[in-house]
């Protein structure tokens, strides 16, 4: 009976949303769940969106089913910002298709890992808590390494490590820039050596790339899928504009799949397709198209990669603040200035994460990560002070 269910746990990050609304204190301050905000602490929609859902509401002229792939111009019109306009690996290799959201992407390409016969996912720890999610749904094994060192640079010899154990009948999924919840990236060193040992182990890679553009730029951002991608025969991307389209609610991602010879995609993607119409048949539309509109129009292509640059030099900023008041406390705020993207962990432990909120009224997960989006230059003297009187 449904009343056998046992109670699951709430998602915790949206949680938090509701404990930091119910406080009353007019200083508080959400570093919880990851959207962007500005310095104003709002989440705007994006210029280049409002225009091109003008354009769209004027333009179109019809809402009839486009299959399970959804609207392949937004998929193609993705891809040369991905693999690169240039990409050997663009030859008729890749085909996509639209999902809903980089969550739905991650689902689809996590059931073509077991549905191909994968026995194990190998993901760094900590990850997104939704990759761990997805797999337990899935019946997919998980072996976690560790992905980040304490002193805020990556564990190399971990991922070494789990490769080296590694073989053709597993899958690792690797966040493509901006880690979530470590901020911490491979550098491009690190990225070629990772690519040659997933071409030496035979592991198929599925890559997480949620945040593009939000790191150090678009170009720079794909660095680790084009090497990965250049390396190995086969490989799958997982895909949201959800962030760097602040499109988050609409559900805009996409699902690439990558394959050595061009005759196998129609079958592979076949497989894909089939999946999705079991999920939800077809990903909503609407993002999607404006997503299309915008990088078919140079002049609102121009727009949105200047909106998208100033939330980089934003976040840039904060962190290179927080980085500037170095050791504070008892904890060293200096690795935040070189991480990326909306994340960084601080080593709080739960009684100071608590003390956070009870006495300073500020949120964030119970990971110590915080989201760096939510500081401002109006309140980030009160973060740094509220983190050296929890910690001193
Ligand atoms: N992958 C990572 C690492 C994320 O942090 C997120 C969440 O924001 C996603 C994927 C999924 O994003 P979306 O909201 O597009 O489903
Ligand atoms: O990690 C985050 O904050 C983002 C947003 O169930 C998010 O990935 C968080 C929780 C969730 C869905 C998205």
């Amino acid at each position: 009976m449904l009343i056998d269910l046992k109670q699951q746990p709430a998602d915790a990050l949206l949680a938090l949303i509701k404990l930091h609304n119910a406080d009353p204190r007019a200083d508080k301050i959400d570093l919880g769940v990851g959207v962007y905000r500005t310095g104003q602490g709002e989440t705007p929609v994006f210029g280049a969106i409002k225009a091109a859902e003008k354009k769209l509401v004027e333009t179109q002229d019809s809402k009839a089913y486009l299959g399970p792939e959804g609207d392949m111009g937004f998929v193609e019109a993705l891809m040369p910002y991905v693999f690169g306009k240039d990409s050997p690996s663009m030859g008729g290799r890749i085909e996509g298709m639209q999902t809903p959201g980089g969550t739905g992407s991650l689902r689809l390409a996590l059931a073509m890992v077991k549905r191909a016969g994968y026995k194990r996912l190998i993901v760094g720890k900590p990850s997104w808590p939704n990759h761990n999610q997805i797999c337990a749904d899935l019946g997919l094994e998980v072996l976690e390494f560790n992905h980040a060192r304490a002193d805020g640079t990556t564990d190399m010899d971990a991922i070494r490590t789990a490769l080296a154990d590694a073989g053709e009948a597993d899958a690792v999924l690797l966040h493509g820039c901006c880690h979530n919840p470590t901020g911490i990236d491979y550098s491009n060193a690190e990225w070629d050596e990772i690519a040659g040992l997933l071409a030496e182990r035979k592991v198929l890679p599925v890559i997480d790339l949620a945040y593009q553009g939000l790191g150090r730029g678009m170009e720079e951002d794909a660095y680790g899928v084009r090497r990965v991608l250049a390396a190995v025969p086969e490989a799958m991307v997982c895909y949201s504009c959800d962030k760097n389209f602040g499109l988050y609610r609409d559900r805009v991602g996409a699902l690439y799949a990558m394959v050595a010879d061009p005759a196998d995609l129609a079958k592979v993607m076949s497989n894909a397709h089939a999946l999705a119409r079991a999920n939800w048949s077809q990903p909503p539309d609407h993002g999607g198209a404006a997503v299309r509109l915008i990088l078919e129009d140079e002049a609102l292509t121009a727009q949105w990669l200047d909106e998208l640059d100033q939330m980089r030099d934003r976040m840039r900023q904060v962190r290179a603040r927080l980085a500037e008041a170095g050791k504070t406390g008892g904890v060293d705020l200096t690795p935040i200035g070189i991480q990326n993207g909306l994340f960084s962990i601080i080593p709080f432990t739960p009684e100071q994460v608590q003390a956070m909120r009870s006495e300073h009224g500020i949120y964030f997960a119970g990971s110590g990560r915080i989201n760096v989006a939510g500081l401002t230059m109006g309140n980030i003297d009160k973060f740094i002070a509220a983190v050296a009187d929890v910690t001193g």
